[in-house]
């Protein structure tokens, strides 16, 4: 059997970002060639801002529905809600019993976020969605997650509570590696270039996949770069214009030397008007497909079911085994 790929995102935005895609969707999408790919849209982690429900019921269909357009293939990959498998909660909650409290208090995404919600905005669920994650991943067994370099401390949380797990009961989880494609691994605010990209960021800073042609260019055009003219990487003097860079190598697949080589002698009007051409034209075919997905919800939700049904099994075997394991009794039918 193929390794086994576990990743997923959360329905916070009605459309995922340049970040999302680059960090996280690409290698989702590559995997399905080498791995047995599991993916979600990862509903009960939103939960905790309290969304507007008809948001969140739109999110989680346009969520599911950009995996789709992006090349996730319902042939090759398992693709679910998160909540309807109702085994991501209960390993959870079984998880939360191995974390410290303050192992937990230590992540950093919860203590930005946390700074950035304020004490009303901060609530249990915030904190314990690094254990919510990790019952995510072990509960398929994966080997390899695929996500941007921000979700590298949780999974390193996964790994020791995975490790914690075993050290005590056996050899109940398998361990699992973070799937961190350097060059990628974290696409920066467009506003703001010491910032990550982010749904819950500036509108002004990201480029989101369901955006029209005219508004993303004008994004480009109006990012954020440095006094000088001359278009060349260099992450520390220039972070603006490097992240740029990043972006148009990963779209056209072409080096940042020969990108660099282009644009030599000419200003960062030019690079950025090239750089709006091929962001929209990778862009176009993927927002296509994603909204002819959202205006099909019948056969997006089928796709949907299926995915559960299969995952559910899988999910409940890891949960049975760890229920075994730690001597919970099960019902006799
Ligand atoms: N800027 C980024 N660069 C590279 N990868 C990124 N990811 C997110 N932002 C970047 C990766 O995309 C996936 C999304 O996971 P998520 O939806 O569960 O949440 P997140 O990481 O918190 O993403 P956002 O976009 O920043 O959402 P909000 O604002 O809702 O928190 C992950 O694999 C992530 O690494």
């Amino acid at each position: 059997m193929s390794p086994r790929v576990f990743s997923g995102m959360q329905p916070t935005a009605d459309s995922l970002h340049l970040g999302n895609y680059l960090g996280a969707l690409v290698q989702w999408v590559a995997l399905q060639e080498t791995h047995d790919t599991i993916y979600a849209v990862v509903d009960l982690h939103a939960l905790n801002e309290h969304p507007e429900p008809e948001a969140l019921r739109r999110r989680t269909r346009a969520t599911a529905a950009q995996f789709l357009a992006a090349g996730v293939d319902p042939a090759r990959s398992l693709l679910f809600v998160q909540s309807h498998v109702p085994q991501h909660a209960e390993l959870a909650w079984v998880l939360g019993g191995f974390t410290g409290f303050g192992e937990a208090s230590r992540m950093t995404q919860f203590k930005d976020k946390s700074a950035k919600q304020g004490e009303r905005g901060t609530n249990v669920a915030l904190f314990t969605y690094p254990v919510l994650m990790a019952a995510d991943i072990l509960l398929y067994d994966a080997e390899a997650v695929p996500v941007g370099e921000d979700q590298r401390q949780h999974l390193e949380l996964t790994r020791d509570l995975a490790q914690r797990v075993n050290a005590s009961y056996g050899d109940i989880f398998t361990v699992p590696e973070p799937h961190i494609i350097k060059a990628t691994a974290k696409i920066y605010d467009l506003q703001d270039p010491s910032s990550k990209m982010s749904k819950s960021g500036g509108p002004g800073g990201i480029i989101e996949i369901l955006d029209e042609p005219k508004v993303i260019s004008k994004r480009i055009r109006s990012a954020v770069t440095d006094a000088e003219t001359e278009v060349r990487f260099d992450e520390r003097l220039k972070p603006g214009l490097a992240n740029l860079l990043t972006i148009y190598s990963a779209l056209s697949g072409r080096s940042i030397s020969d990108i660099e080589d282009d644009f030599a002698g000419k200003g960062y009007g030019d690079f950025k008007g090239a750089l709006a051409d091929v962001v929209v034209e990778f862009l176009a075919p993927i927002r296509e497909a994603a909204l002819g997905w959202i205006e099909s919800p019948d056969k997006l939700d089928s796709v949907l079911a299926d995915g559960a049904e299969k995952a559910r099994m899988i999910a409940q075997g890891t949960l049975e085994r760890v229920y075994d394991a730690l001597g919970v009794v099960r019902p006799a039918h």
